[in-house]
């Protein structure tokens, strides 16, 4: 078993970490920027060491910064929690290379998963349902137009290097193709350095479905049943549920088997998300695969009973999953997550500075996953996300009447929050239904640009 472990990561994920090491008995060693210095990831590790300055590219994303502070500290591994360089191969490899090991996939799944066509190719070799759309990459955009006859109007063409919704242009007619294909292959190659483009039938009103996976270095995996993110805006989830009010036990058993199988076969390791899109008849289809811990794991452990970022780490240490979760897994009661964001309520736009008061909720089934506290200061530097609020019910309406409760129970004053903004999702009879898509914020609150 690992003796010290380093979180390459700040705010919540790098606590959340912290907490699975602490457990575990495993001493815990954060790195921090200059402006990150009275963070509570820094209180809470055993051991401390500053990086960098506020800029992320001199700190946080400064892999020889990070490698040093893992060798100063001498620790065994490195969790790279989500975003920052958690799915950066190149990072993943000099671990290894350095006698480091990494709490992710190997380098070469990372690499396999980020080039997106690829991604999508593998599983459809393994029999995971994907849209229908080209083989891999296209090479002109006279192939473009001929996929597009193939497929049929509307396609949405997307970057094999992108994700996150950059390098991607919905196509409706031949006449619009050359434009939107030329503007969405300048794109990719300013954003990514790769103007690659693949494409894929366009689904209109899709519900964002997402499956998590966990598989040891053993050969063993298992699907843990899914999450319902359809409600975001601008790329950015705002709630997530497990499970999804879309997705029956039949369905659910029939992909969790599926993606047990098509893991096994990839040679995947450690916990991974496997993304779909789910069509107005209900189907799921493959759209993309994030090979990290997700902000919204925190659902599927309370619907399971499995503590992920645990689990990670046993797993990188060579523990049998057997050992570690009981299978099948069945979801038993609903769980959901509100994402509090510091930014305006209208304009979405990131709201810094210190916070005033701070009174997280607490009672039975309420989780609030954050690294603020009352005086703390936001930061401008970084992600919004100031904390989790995540709730546990008995069903779908338990869990609603709680998260109402815990939200009206959360205090956050110097800075704004979306905490008004949820309350009021909470009201919408289409989000009580679990009648909704990823359309939902549009209508719901049109959005002037
Ligand atoms: C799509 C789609 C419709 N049809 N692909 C957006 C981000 C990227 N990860 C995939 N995205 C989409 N791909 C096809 N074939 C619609 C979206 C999409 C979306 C997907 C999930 C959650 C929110 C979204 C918001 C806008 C568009």
């Amino acid at each position: 078993m690992f003796k010290k472990i380093l979180i390459a990561n700040r705010g919540e994920i790098a606590l959340r970490v912290i907490c699975a090491c602490k457990e575990l008995g495993i001493k815990a060693v954060a790195v921090y920027s200059e402006p990150d210095r009275n963070s509570l990831h820094v209180r809470f590790a055993d051991e401390a060491l500053c990086i960098g300055p506020a800029r992320a590219g001199e700190s946080y994303l400064n892999i020889p910064a990070v490698i040093s502070a893992a060798e100063i500290a001498n620790v065994d591994a490195i969790h790279p929690g989500y975003g920052l360089l958690s799915e950066n191969a190149n990072f993943a490899h000099v671990c290894e290379t350095s006698g480091l090991k990494f709490i992710g996939p190997p380098p070469e799944i990372i690499r396999m998963m980020g080039e997106k066509d690829k991604a999508r190719q593998a599983m459809k070799r393994c029999g995971v349902p994907i849209l229908p759309g080209s083989d891999g990459v296209m090479a002109s955009e006279a192939e473009a137009a001929e996929w597009a006859k193939q497929v049929g109007f509307p396609v949405i063409v997307k970057a094999s290097a992108g994700g996150g919704g950059r390098g991607m242009r919905v196509i409706r007619s031949a006449e619009e193709l050359p434009r939107m294909f030329q503007a969405a292959h300048s794109e990719a190659a300013s954003a990514f350095g790769n103007g690659d483009l693949y494409m894929e039938k366009f689904i209109e009103r899709p519900r964002h479905i997402e499956f998590q996976v966990l598989a040891d270095e053993h050969g063993n995996v298992i699907s843990l049943g899914e999450r319902d993110c359809s409600i975001q805006r601008r790329h950015q989830k705002l709630i997530e549920e497990s499970p999804s009010p879309a997705v029956s036990p039949d369905l659910r058993k029939k992909m969790n088997a599926i993606l047990e199988k098509t893991m096994k076969e990839i040679g995947y390791v450690n916990a991974g998300t496997v993304e779909f899109l789910m069509d107005e008849d209900g189907s799921l289809h493959f759209i993309e695969m994030n090979t990290r811990i997700q902000v919204e794991h925190p659902v599927t452990e309370f619907v399971t009973g499995v503590d992920l970022v645990k689990s990670q780490i046993l797993i990188a240490a060579g523990a049998k999953l057997t050992d570690l979760v009981h299978s099948p897994i069945v979801p038993k009661g609903h769980s959901i997550e509100c994402r509090i964001n510091a930014e305006h309520p209208e304009r979405f736009t990131p709201s810094a500075g210190k916070i005033t008061v701070f009174n997280a909720p607490g009672g039975n089934g309420v989780r609030v996953d954050t690294a603020q506290y009352q005086d703390g200061v936001v930061p401008p530097y970084y992600d919004s996300l100031i904390a989790k609020l995540i709730v546990y019910g008995k069903d779908r309406p338990e869990a609603i009447a709680r998260m109402k409760r815990a939200l009206d129970m959360f205090i956050v004053e110097g800075i704004h929050t979306s905490i008004a903004l949820h309350k009021r999702i909470l009201q919408e009879p289409d989000f009580e239904a679990g009648n909704f898509d990823t359309k939902f914020m549009e209508r719901f609150m049109p959005q002037k640009k």
